[in-house]
């Protein structure tokens, strides 16, 4: 996946603007390959540069990243606390079953974002929990690709 950030970008008194780092969990990478009904047509990498055409728009740098391994979100987010200024977080299917991940997000004191395409109360009640929702500054959900945008 591509990352946008570019070295050496400033903030207008000089210092160092860190990206928001904006990780995908497990399975959404088929986006736009299969359930178009529940998650619509834009795939992984259109959702990259919806995503990259909002934070350009806001003078944000994104470092926009999507695994199927529980280990390396984590990873991530352990890097983010050093590396970004915030975390935009789909846990996808380790959202409601990842105590590790609740661990590693409440570890790290940079803003946190949950985000998900679909409604998840709208859904099945197995959606309804999220380990994420209680370390996490805010919720949003159930906007398709939206939700990044208004998480940005
Ligand atoms: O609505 C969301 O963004 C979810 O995080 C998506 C997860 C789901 O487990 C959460 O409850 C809600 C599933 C991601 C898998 O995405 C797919 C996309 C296309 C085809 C199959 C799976």
């Amino acid at each position: 996946m591509t990352a946008y950030n570019t070295t050496n970008h400033t903030d207008s008194d000089g210092s160092e603007m860190k990206p928001i780092y904006i990780l995908n969990g497990p399975n959404l990478n088929l986006l736009g390959l299969r359930e178009p009904k529940i998650y619509g047509q834009e795939t992984i990498s259109d959702l990259e540069a919806r995503c990259a055409a909002k934070a350009k728009s806001l003078g944000q740098e994104i470092v926009f990243r999507q695994t199927n391994t529980e280990g390396e979100l984590i990873g991530w987010v352990h890097e983010a606390q050093s590396k970004a200024c915030g975390i935009i977080i789909n846990g996808a299917g380790y959202t409601h079953t990842s105590v590790a991940l609740h661990d590693a997000l409440k570890a790290v004191n940079i803003p946190t974002v949950e985000v998900h395409l679909s409604n998840v109360y709208a859904r099945e009640p197995f959606r309804h929990h999220s380990y994420i929702s209680p370390v996490a500054h805010g919720v949003i959900c159930g906007f398709g690709g939206q939700s990044y945008e208004l998480a940005l």
